[in-house]
């Protein structure tokens, strides 16, 4: 690690060196002193907040420049750019020679995991950015420096370097930007980009990418998932992990606040989780990070009351607009916005205008205790005992609302077959399908071939496995209207899952799994019809879905498709045929 850290600061000639504590007077110095540069403003209306405006070329993960290096290019696999280490290297040290001149070089050690978790993990991330060094204090554990072991290491610069006499500027970043993942000797190189999970190297970099590898060797597993915990009004408690792609709701299903009497959900987590099998063989979920870092348009009372609970103190917004009086403000937080608004870009906007005053992917950063609802379990070393898995997507046709996995295989076909319709219209095709297997298409750090059959490994004698279930909320009627309320109302469909396991609730068993015999909608206005479709199985529909993914599959996984997968899909699609 100090070999690591030497030949870094040696590389990047910074003008000073901060070895982070983690302390709140060290977050208060790099708050003043960007407050100072103008790259944060302090929020009157919510104490201890932050507001931060990033360049407008840097506002999302980009996936184009993210690279797995491993030695074997079949080892990164058919979803990820692949570059051989030495070549990338040699891309990098030109990158980084004197790219933090003028600047100062902040080393930050910290842990991924809760105190004393046999789980927790370790990195260093060195930076010149202090908006990551007050990022990372929220997202992560920092510790001393000679508290961790086995240190993932990674580096981080903005990549723009200062000369004597120039000034900076609000948001520095580069036009060119590398997010380099070397996994065999767990080291993430990060340049050009300032922005969450491109610069906050703890998350998706280590918590997903490297872990996923190290998880995949050590025979655990590092997932793209929320954890929650939920309570029946009989006072029984169990535990859920789910994995859903991107803007598809994982905080609001998170932090939900169920509408049926009785009901409790907790937090634990709302992105990544690590779960190990405990030594009673049942699976344990940590969650690896200390904060949440969530999209903040579309966060409302409504969506998500516990999210806007969390944010009244203690957060940075990042391109999300804000009020004259110093508070913040994005789409639909509200029904009526403000007569007038500085938007995200620093422009004065004015109620009415067409267009946005929140980028689409601003975001809040907020420790996760904060949340009003977070599981005090979320803490324990050991982890909490994970009974159901989850997988959504968003399909507005073909998918039921909750569908149950017969067996083991047939959940890990759930996992790999996760699709999504586009939704943005801006992301081009509106409509179009995206596969995302296991919402881990853009974070898995191997080959995704090697990664479901390590799913199917996990399955062993003397192991109590998760029971898998995949979730669509997003099913819509003739006229474009969604069926399902969503929401808070998607606890009648946990309650449904929770029983299930418990086995007090019936299920209809069809040939791609089972569905609900009757589901609680007591209260709910709807077209009893409509929901009667949206649990059922239509098998016309399902033989040609089962046929496009035996395609996709093929085509984009080849031989290293495991056999087990390929004959559930088989079998499922002649089952089918045989009940049209
Ligand atoms: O990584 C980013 O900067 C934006 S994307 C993101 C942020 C937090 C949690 N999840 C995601 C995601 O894309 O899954
Ligand atoms: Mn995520």
């Amino acid at each position: 690690m100090e070999k690591f850290v030497e030949g870094i600061k040696a590389l990047c000639t910074p003008d000073s060196v901060h070895i982070c504590d983690g302390s709140e007077e060290e977050f208060l110095t790099l708050a003043k002193l960007m407050e100072e540069k103008g790259t944060w403003v302090a929020l009157k209306k919510r104490p201890g907040s932050w507001y931060a405006r990033s360049d407008a070329s840097d506002v999302a993960r980009v996936e184009a420049s993210t690279y797995i290096c491993s030695h074997k290019e079949e080892d990164a696999g058919p979803t990820n750019n692949w570059k051989n280490p030495v070549e990338m290297i040699a891309i990098l040290e030109p990158l980084f020679r004197g790219c933090m001149k003028g600047r100062t070089m902040y080393i930050i050690p910290y842990a991924m995991g809760p105190k004393e978790s046999p789980y927790t993990k370790f990195g260093i991330e060195i930076t010149d950015s202090p908006y990551v060094v007050c990022s990372m204090r929220i997202m992560t554990r920092i510790i001393p420096l000679n508290e961790g072991k086995d240190y993932v290491l990674g580096v981080h610069s903005v990549g723009m370097p200062l000369e004597p006499l120039q000034k900076d500027v609000a948001w520095p970043c580069n036009q060119t930007k590398y997010i380099a993942h070397f996994p065999e000797s767990k080291e993430i190189w990060s340049y050009g980009s300032g922005y969450g999970g491109n610069a906050l190297l703890g998350k998706k970099c280590f918590a997903l990418r490297i872990a996923s590898k190290i998880a995949k060797n050590e025979g655990w597993l590092a997932e793209h998932m929320l954890i929650l915990g939920i309570t029946n009004p009989q006072g029984i408690k169990k535990y859920i992990a789910a994995a859903f792609p991107s803007a598809c709701g994982k905080t609001n299903l998170a932090m939900l606040k169920p509408t049926i009497p009785g009901w409790k959900v907790e937090v634990v987590g709302d992105d990544i989780a690590w779960m190990h099998f405990g030594e009673d063989g049942r699976l344990y979920a940590i969650n690896p990070e200390n904060g949440f870092f969530g999209v903040a348009p579309g966060t409302s009372r409504e969506s998500n009351p516990n999210a806007m609970k969390t944010i009244e103190k203690n957060t940075i917004f990042t391109n999300v607009a804000m009020t004259k009086e110093g508070n913040v403000w994005w789409e639909a937080m509200c029904k009526e916005p403000p007569e007038e608004l500085i938007d995200w870009k620093g422009n004065l906007w004015k109620k009415g205008s067409k267009e946005k005053a929140a980028q689409a992917n601003s975001r809040f950063t907020v420790p996760k205790r904060q949340c009003p609802i977070y599981d005090p379990a979320g803490d324990k070393p050991e982890g909490v005992p994970i009974e159901v898995i989850l997988f959504g997507g968003r399909r507005k046709d073909l998918t039921p609302l909750v569908l149950e996995a017969i067996s083991w295989a047939q959940g890990v076909l759930m996992g790999a077959s996760i699709t999504s319709e586009i939704t943005a219209a801006a992301e081009g095709s509106q409509g179009a399908l995206r596969q995302d297997p296991f919402a881990m298409l853009p974070f898995c750090g191997y080959h995704m071939g090697d990664y479901f059959q390590h799913w199917l490994d996990l399955e062993k004698p003397g192991r109590i496995m998760p029971k898998i279930f995949s979730v669509n909320w997003f099913r819509k009627n003739v006229d474009g209207a969604y069926i399902w309320p969503g929401y808070g109302e998607n606890a009648r469909v946990l309650k449904w899952i929770f029983n299930r396991v418990e086995g007090s609730t019936d299920g209809t068993e069809t040939p791609v799994g089972i569905v609900p015999k009757e589901l609680d909608t007591t209260g709910l206005d709807f077209n009893k019809k409509e929901i009667d479709t949206i649990l059922s199985v239509d098998p016309n529909l399902y033989k040609a879905e089962c046929a496009r993914l035996a395609t996709y599959f093929e085509d984009t996984f080849k031989e290293k498709f495991p056999k087990v997968l390929q004959d559930t899909l088989a079998r499922m699609e002649q089952e089918l045929s045989s009940t049209s």
